[in-house]
Formats: C-alpha cells, sequence, structure tokens
C-alpha cells in the first residue's frame, strides 16, 4: 500500500498499535532534517573527487590515511554541531505514546546505519549502530579506544594526520564499519533478534543498497511481519514492504505521535468506535 506525502497511511497507526515489540532500522535519511548530509552527499564538498565508498574502506585508508582522518574528523564536526530532529524524537517517544493510548507495555528497539549519536541525544536508549560510530575511535594496532580526542576542527580540511595510540604509538582509526570489513557481532545478533521477535519492522531513510543491513527487512518481509518503511523516495526494500510512506521522516514520524497523543486524549482506542 502506498500513500503520498502528506496523508497518514489508513490502518497505520491501528496496526502500531497492535503491536507490542516495534523494531526501527534507520538510514541517513534521517539525518536530513538534522541538515547532516547523507552518506553520499557528504563528500560533494572538499572530496568531492573521492568516492566515500573507497574512503570509507580499508583500502582507502591504506591509500591515504591523513585524507581519510580528516574526512571523518569532518563528519565528526558536522554531527557534534547538529541537533536530532523531530523524527528522532518520535521515534524516542514511540513506546510511551503508544502505551499512554491503550495501557500495555511496548518494546521500541532502534537498530541504525548510522554513525552519529542523535538517536541517543533524543533519549532513545534501546539502539545498536551496525556500522559502529564517529564515537568510537580505537587503534588500528592493539584495538584499544582512543580516549580524550581533541574536538574536531569546524574548518574543513583536506589532510589530517590521525593521533597516535597512547599505549602501542599505533595510528587510531575512525570507530566506524568499513566497507570489506564485519559488521559488529554483538550488534548485529541483537539487530536479527529484534527483528525476529518484533510485530512491525519500521524502516525510515535508507536506501536500502548496504548488505547485510539491507536483508533485515527481506527477512522481516518473507517472515509476515508488518514492515513498514518512511522515505520520500522509493528504496531498494520498497518492495519488501507492507505499508510504503512517500514522506520525510521528520513530518511522518511527528505525525503518528500527533495521531496518537489525539487518541489518548479521546481515550478511545484509535479507529474502533465506542459501542
Ligand atoms: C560486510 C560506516 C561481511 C562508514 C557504512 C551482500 C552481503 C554482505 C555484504 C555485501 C553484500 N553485497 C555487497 C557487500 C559488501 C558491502 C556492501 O553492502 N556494499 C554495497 C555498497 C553494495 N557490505 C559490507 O562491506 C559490509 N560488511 O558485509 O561484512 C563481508 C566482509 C568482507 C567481504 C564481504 C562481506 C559493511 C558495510 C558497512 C559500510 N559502512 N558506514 C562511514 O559511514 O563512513 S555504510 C554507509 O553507507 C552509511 O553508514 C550508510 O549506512 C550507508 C548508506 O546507506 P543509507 O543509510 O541508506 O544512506 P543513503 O545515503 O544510501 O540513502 C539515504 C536514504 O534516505 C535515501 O533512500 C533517501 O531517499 C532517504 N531520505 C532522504 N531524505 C530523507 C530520507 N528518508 C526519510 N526522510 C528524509 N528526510
Ligand atoms: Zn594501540
Amino acid at each position: 500500500m502506498m500513500s503520498d506525502n502528506l496523508t497518514i497511511p489508513d490502518d497505520l497507526v491501528t496496526r502500531l498499535l497492535d503491536a507490542r515489540r516495534i523494531a526501527v532500522l534507520t538510514g541517513a535519511g534521517m539525518l536530513a532534517e538534522s541538515g547532516v548530509a547523507t552518506f553520499r552527499d557528504v563528500s560533494n564538498g572538499l572530496w568531492s573527487q573521492f568516492d566515500p565508498r573507497v574512503l570509507a574502506s580499508p583500502q582507502g585508508w591504506a591509500n591515504d590515511r591523513d585524507l581519510v582522518w580528516a574526512w571523518y574528523e569532518y563528519r565528526r564536526a558536522m554531527v557534534m554541531k547538529a541537533q536530532p530532529n523531530a523524527g528522532h524524537f518520535a521515534i524516542a517517544q514511540l513506546a510511551n505514546a503508544l502505551q499512554t493510548v491503550h495501557g500495555i507495555e511496548v518494546e521500541v528497539n532502534v537498530i541504525t546505519q548510522n554513525v552519529d549519536d542523535l538517536h541517543e541525544r533524543a533519549g532513545t536508549t534501546s539502539v545498536v549502530h551496525l556500522h559502529g560510530s564517529l564515537f568510537g575511535p580505537r587503534c588500528k594496532a592493539c584495538g584499544r579506544p582512543a580516549r580524550d580526542l581533541p574536538a574536531p576542527s569546524d574548518v574543513p580540511v583536506m589532510k589530517l594526520s590521525p593521533p597516535r595510540c597512547t599505549h602501542c604509538n599505533g595510528y587510531v582509526r575512525p570507530g566506524v564499519v568499513w566497507f570489506g570489513e564485519d559488521l559488529p557481532q554483538g550488534a548485529w545478533r541483537k539487530a536479527k533478534a529484534w527483528v525476529n521477535d518484533c510485530d512491525c519492522l519500521l524502516v525510515i531513510g535508507t536506501s536500502g543498497v548496504v548488505w547485510p543491513a539491507a536483508q533485515l527487512p527481506v527477512d522481516a518481509h518473507a517472515k509476515g511481519k508488518l514492515v513498514v518503511e518512511i522515505n520520500p523516495q522509493v528504496s531498494e526494500i520498497t518492495r519488501h514492504t507492507d505499508i510504503y510512506w512517500a514522506s520525510a521522516s521528520a513530518q511522518a514520524l511527528p505525525a503518528i505521535s500527533a495521531v496518537l497523543a489525539m487518541a489518548a486524549v479521546l481515550r478511545r482506542p484509535f479507529g474502533k468506535k465506542t459501542p
């Protein structure tokens, strides 16, 4: 079922109210309304002549460590200046918004492909990062976390020599998962379990081109879970969904929150007629 960007799909809220365990898979589209460029766009500036998928790879690091470190520090600076948007807050408050209508406990677990901390800063506590985090740099040699890094400069520079590990003097690398690297096993296991146990999977702001994250909605749909996608563009996921809402996350998610708030005020289960 498809809906245009302003109309909440007919039975979306009713079916969300029937769910008791909701998994949410988010991608770079969540960041659009926080003013942070999506993964592909982030290289439009200084790094426009580089393919982000090369920069985000062990080969990219081997080719030019200082260029890659500068790219990640620029992205870390962008995220530190950004704020969570209405979509992040709506996800953080979704469980409470549903419980307020029907009084039954609801579990919402977030699986993000993003490497920022905006879900956490919006109040989401149950979240895993499939692709790591800009805020978890570690030593490339001994693997120890690198602590107390200086704040990144606001002024983007093309080259920046990575700091050294205080333990073994190895180079510090970004705490993200590069293309060709395995996902963090704990996060991947948890993500698969949350999707396996959920009644409903919300897929928000992802093109569905990166694997194995993109496998999650495909598996969920094959297992008969309710799969709902919110994305202004059709993606690789859309054909594996039950409800596709062509809308921006920071419009659609607050709209769902508003309808739930109204349903709570009316104290009637949404969509059901009182006897
Ligand atoms: C791995 C961290 C085992 C770095 C990232 C099949 C199975 C397994 C692997 C593969 C496979 N096929 C290919 C592979 C290899 C590869 C892969 O997927 N390649 C792709 C390009 C084909 N996968 C891997 O290497 C993974 N590792 O599988 O390990 C292995 C080991 C060795 C060899 C083989 C297998 C690791 C992948 C992790 C890569 N790291 N991030 C960094 O950030 O620098 S992924 C990176 O790209 C981002 O994190 C992000 O997740 C991803 C981009 O995806 P999206 O989030 O979807 O963002 P995108 O810009 O594409 O789309 C944005 C969407 O938002 C759009 O649809 C747009 O319409 C929408 N949108 C825009 N505005 C809004 C909006 N939506 C809502 N509201 C809005 N306002
Ligand atoms: Zn070290």
